[in-house]
């Protein structure tokens, strides 16, 4: 008598976490970040605008290592100045990577470069 109870308190057990274990998730309903798209020197994406309080995906394409820092290229010199509002960003990159930066809190214009590649450049626009 308890044995088929326990039994049927099992299958039951067993059938829940199979059902739950093929649940279908729709990746394509999950919120995703903004990206921008780096190649071997270059931003493959050189402008890019986000929302206020967004992150943003840089994305390495390719095997080539990158450095992002805030700030600018101009006439061949860095410029490393981080404008008011702007999230501190550093990220290191190996090739074939993803890292997020921000979030990004305050509408306005924002610059990063990479500091191995002249002229590498990336404008953040963020609107309120
Ligand atoms: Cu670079």
């Amino acid at each position: 008598m308890y044995k088929k109870l326990l039994f049927g308190l099992l299958t039951l057990a067993l059938v829940s976490v199979l059902f739950s274990a093929c649940r279908v998730i729709d990746t394509s309903t999950i919120p995703q970040n903004p990206k921008a798209e780096m190649g071997a020197t270059t931003f493959i994406t050189s402008t890019v605008t986000i929302k206020k309080g967004q992150y943003l995906d840089l994305v390495d394409t390719v095997a080539a290592p990158h450095v992002i820092a805030n700030g600018t290229w101009a006439n061949g010199q860095q410029q490393k100045t981080k404008e008011t509002g702007a999230p501190d960003v550093a990220a290191d990159f190996k090739g074939n990577d993803v890292t997020t930066i921000g979030p990004f809190n305050t509408a306005g214009t924002f610059n990063i470069l990479c500091t191995i590649h002249p002229g590498m450049n990336l404008t953040i626009t963020v609107t309120p």
